[in-house]
């Protein structure tokens, strides 16, 4: 690591700021260029723990720029994890007031709920498999802290992946019954398709996605407890929303997820 504790307290705070004063900042690698991937999670967990001991609590884990399309459109070639807390949650074909959000954008994601616990390294996706418990399908809504979503990877981290909003559909399934490479997903805002995209977009088959997640807790110590709800990453490029938008996402075998932003 590169920066001292203080430091990583400062950048917390004044990220985590941001987010709920909803006010956008210029990415931190500008002033603290020697910033290493380790600070980064360091600031992101520092958020966490702002956020936890403020009364909320962590309810998932995410999987960021999983996809090829995502990658592409962010220019960027690896993955990032960050967390979702109980508040980003909103219901299926609710509102979602942007109000609170600076410049939000939706992704479909594929998630999955947990019912052993999952310990890298070693990883792979056979134990991914059987520690399943269902599958269900999400609309992430992210909304990254940095102006006009200029960024570099070790930004994004530290701003927890740009996690803001999310809505999970409540159609589970058991994954056995399911195909998640081939499972299609059509994105519309306002009754028009915007992008669609199969599940093999995300790394090929979106478990990789929790592999890759149980892999790097792994290499931290940690493991991914039974009873976790994971999102895998975007399948589709992220689309840009904005108050009046009305947003449909098709899962298919997993059904529709909507929500209207007010
Ligand atoms: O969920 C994600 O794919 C994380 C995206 C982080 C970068 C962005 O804000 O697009
Ligand atoms: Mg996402």
């Amino acid at each position: 690591m590169n920066l001292n504790r203080e430091t990583i307290l400062q950048l917390a705070a004044h990220l985590e700021g941001a987010e709920l004063g909803v006010h956008d900042v210029l990415k931190i690698t500008g002033d603290h260029p020697d910033m290493d991937w380790d600070d980064a999670y360091a600031i992101q967990e520092e958020i966490r723990l702002r956020k936890e001991a403020r009364g909320n609590k962590t309810v998932g884990l995410k999987c960021g720029l999983t996809s090829f399309a995502k990658m592409k459109q962010m220019g960027v070639e690896t993955p990032v994890f960050g967390f979702v807390s109980d508040y980003m949650a909103r219901p299926d074909g609710g509102e979602i007031k942007t109000s609170e959000l600076i410049h939000p954008k939706v992704e479909a994601e594929i998630c999955i709920v947990t019912k052993a616990p999952l310990k890298g390294p070693g990883c792979h996706i056979g134990a991914v498999m059987a520690a399943i418990d269902f599958v269900l399908p999400a609309v992430e809504i992210i909304d990254s802290r940095y102006r006009d979503f200029k960024f570099d990877l070790k930004s994004v981290i530290a701003d927890n992946t740009s996690a803001s909003r999310f809505v999970v559909g409540g159609r589970a399934r058991d994954a056995d019954e399911l195909d998640l490479r081939t499972l299609g997903v059509v994105l519309e805002k306002n009754g028009e398709v915007m992008t669609m995209a199969a599940g093999a977009a995300v790394l090929g088959h979106p478990l990789t996605a929790v592999v890759m997640l149980a892999n790097h807790l792994g290499a931290r110590g940690q493991e991914i407890p039974a009873g976790t709800f994971i999102m895998t990453g975007g399948v589709t490029e992220a689309i840009a929303v904005k108050a009046g938008d009305n947003v449909a996402v098709r899962f298919q075998d997993l059904g529709t997820v909507s929500m209207r932003f007010v």
